[in-house]
């Protein structure tokens, strides 16, 4: 699998991989490789995510399950509120912006898929 990789943003990857505790807007662009993905987890905040190009698929539960995600295509948004278990995955490469409001951070709903931890 490759790596997701952040095209812009004043920081490392924060969207999905780290917190930011600073009370203040926060924007992430990010680019997924193809046959990527993102397994279930939550944010302290409200997040909204736009798909930029390709084909985002997202869905909310506890677990990947790519039965029961949607398919955002570029212009779509979805928004998540906070404490809400979402996952993601791609089939092509597709590029997603992150709108969120710090205090921020990314908890997986099982710790063994955190990447911060491999
Ligand atoms: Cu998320």
């Amino acid at each position: 699998m490759g790596r997701c990789s952040l095209i812009a943003a004043r920081s490392k990857d924060r969207g999905h991989r780290g917190s930011d505790q600073r009370s203040r807007p926060l924007t992430f662009r990010l680019k997924f490789p193809a046959n990527y993905r993102i397994p279930a987890h939550w944010h302290p905040a409200v997040e909204r995510v736009t798909v930029l190009s390709g084909t985002f698929n997202m869905g909310v539960g506890d677990k990947l399950d790519m039965k029961k995600s949607m398919p955002l295509r570029p212009g779509s948004m979805m928004i998540l509120q906070p404490n809400t278990n979402h996952f993601a995955w791609t089939k092509g490469e597709a590029v997603v912006q992150l709108n969120g409001t710090g205090p921020w951070g990314v908890t997986y709903v099982n710790p063994a898929d955190d990447p911060r931890k491999k």
